[in-house]
């Protein structure tokens, strides 16, 4: 495979509206994000992926963009961005802003138009549909849980799409010229230096030829809309658009993509991260997909560690060989990693985030930390659905009710998977408002900010942030980075519950064992040590000859003769 710049890369998910604020107005800001640019440095991260700065209504914390060259002036101005740019350049680190196509904000020029002549120009960058015998066009579920069409104002029996909130309308990709802007507008924010993008809910561009009814999966009489994405003719379109994106702007500027793809076959993978793919690198989903339901989150399953862990091999095995995958345990969509992960009771302990934290940090591919992980934040607490920010959540809480759940339990079902838990300000200090802000934060800091803070961590050497900066030195550390990076991996002792342990070999054989429980494990030893390479715990490895004791929680890196 050939080598690319960014394969040695660790990456770092920034959710700027709760990262941290300069201007005391509540809200984290591109400024904010300046001040800590030795922090990221000295936690060793180098690609800074940034979740929306454009201008944004914020109906889905902006992810529905009215602007797509803009700076929202919540997070500051152009010149604030071009300043990032350069900073994280001259740091050797990189940008990469969040690119958000499927679908924009009504609140877009380009919709404003279509709305007002949606036979126009402007109604072909949209999907504008009749509806069939006073009924909306089809009968699809949006990710949100409300059907997708929602009527034109003013026009009669006329409906627009939206997979997402109401506020969001698809862009309709089978028009050349949306695609043309869309091209031309990625190109001016690669030529202004950013190194590439992360890109949102791609998968959904390519649309079937016709809209047509699913058999209906809820008490709604709606149907998933993901059931489209199976569609052959769906399909086409879709690689047919991203080989032309992908010719038209990254390629050409080499740069630097990771696809939030979701449900590929692994027969499809080479298509999106093959030598000559789509993009650089995808997610891998496949933990965060584990356990959930097509009926909604509250029929959800939490994932064990054993899941996660088979999950994550599986993935890993399909990958080897033909390209890149991210590996995430959290980001602005999940539920906290530690919370989601590991059992309950051992959420907040440092040793088991720890454990996770190896797992994720050494497998094949590029590691990609969302904000705060690295402390070990934790799932928030919630009093009440009117706390909820999140329009998801609403609907989740929605979908739980109309399950028959009575409204403390879907509470309890929400307060686990909100996106809300990851959007809590970051935890930067022990003083007011966990040094997020000298305001009111527009989102209430987590309660355990007293104890579980960045300053706090910095100088305690067996913290989970010190142990990231350890994971994240040894990934990059010459002696190892050839192995750790490009190295094969190969699983063993799968039989075990409980225990993640892989092989990752090239010049160098490391064994990578991580206990993720809470029981001390005997286990055989595939050969001599010859070095441990790390130990996330002070207790020095029980080795025997042929066998060692791996304590509760303990990972290890063990260099093999
Ligand atoms: O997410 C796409 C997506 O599929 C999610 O909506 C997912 O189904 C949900 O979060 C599971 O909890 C991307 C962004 O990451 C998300 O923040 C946006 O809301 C969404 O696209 C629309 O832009």
């Amino acid at each position: 495979m050939q080598r690319q710049w960014w394969q040695a890369s660790v990456g770092y998910q920034i959710w700027p509206k709760s990262f941290n604020d300069s201007n005391g107005d509540g809200m984290g800001d591109i400024p904010g994000i300046l001040e800590k640019l030795d922090y990221l440095q000295q936690l060793g991260v180098d690609l800074l992926w940034l979740s929306p700065i454009y201008p944004s209504p914020l109906a889905d914390e902006g992810y529905d963009i009215s602007d797509y060259c803009g700076v929202d002036p919540r997070f500051g101005t152009m010149a604030d961005l071009e300043r990032l740019i350069a900073e994280t350049k001259r740091r050797g680190m990189r940008l990469l802003l969040d690119l958000v196509v499927n679908h924009c904000s009504d609140e877009h020029p380009w919709f404003q138009k279509a709305l007002a002549d949606p036979e126009g120009p402007y109604g072909q960058y949209f999907y504008f549909r009749r509806g069939k015998n006073g009924a909306p066009p089809c009968n699809w579920r949006g990710y949100f849980g409300a059907g997708v069409w929602s009527p034109v104002p003013g026009r009669a029996d006329l409906y627009y799409l939206h997979l997402f909130h109401e506020k969001q309308p698809d862009l309709n990709w089978s028009n050349p010229a949306l695609r043309r802007e869309i091209y031309q507008m990625v190109n001016w924010w690669l030529d202004k230096g950013i190194a590439g993008f992360r890109v949102d809910a791609i998968v959904n561009i390519g649309k079937p030829d016709s809209f047509r009814d699913y058999p209906a999966d809820r008490p709604d009489g709606l149907a998933d809309c993901c059931n489209m994405l199976a569609e052959p003719s769906a399909k086409a379109h879709l690689a047919e658009y991203l080989t032309e994106l992908r010719d038209n702007t990254f390629r050409p500027h080499g740069a630097f993509t990771v696809g939030e793809v979701f449900d590929t076959d692994p027969a499809e993978l080479a298509a999106f991260i093959g030598p000559d793919g789509y993009f650089s690198s995808m997610f891998d989903f496949a933990a965060t997909c584990c356990g959930k339901s097509p009926k909604g989150w509250w029929a959800a399953r939490r994932p064990s560690p054993t899941d996660y862990r088979d999950c994550c091999f599986s993935s890993q095995k399909a990958a080897q060989g033909v390209g890149f995958l991210s590996n995430v345990i959290e980001n602005h969509d999940e539920p906290r990693g530690a919370s989601h992960y590991l059992p309950l009771g051992f959420e907040e302990q440092p040793r088991a985030q720890k454990a996770l934290a190896a797992v994720t940090l050494l497998l094949r591919g590029l590691p990609f930390l969302y904000q705060g992980q690295e402390l070990g934040m934790t799932n928030k607490p919630f009093a009440s659905i009117h706390e909820v920010d999140d329009v998801n959540t609403k609907g989740e809480y929605a979908a739980c009710l109309a399950a028959g759940l009575r409204a403390d339990d879907a509470l309890e079902v929400i307060a686990h998977y909100s996106r809300d838990n990851a959007r809590t300000p970051v935890q930067w200090s022990a003083q007011a408002n966990a040094g997020f802000t000298a305001g009111t934060p527009w989102m209430p800091v987590n309660p355990r900010y007293r104890s579980v803070n960045a300053e706090a961590q910095q100088a305690d050497p067996a913290s989970a942030l010190n142990f990231y900066k350890k994971l994240i030195s040894l990934r990059k550390d010459p002696a190892y980075k050839e192995t750790l990076v490009w190295g094969d991996f190969e699983p063993l002792y799968t039989e075990r519950e409980g225990l993640a342990a892989f092989w990752r070999r090239a010049d160098k054989k490391l064994l990578v064992l991580s206990n993720l429980s809470d029981e001390a494990m005997l286990l055989p030893l595939p050969g001599p040590v010859r070095a441990v390479v790390l130990n996330s715990r002070q207790l020095p490895p029980e080795l025997e000859q042929q066998a060692l004791i791996l304590a509760p929680w303990q990972a290890l890196v063990l260099e093999m003769e």
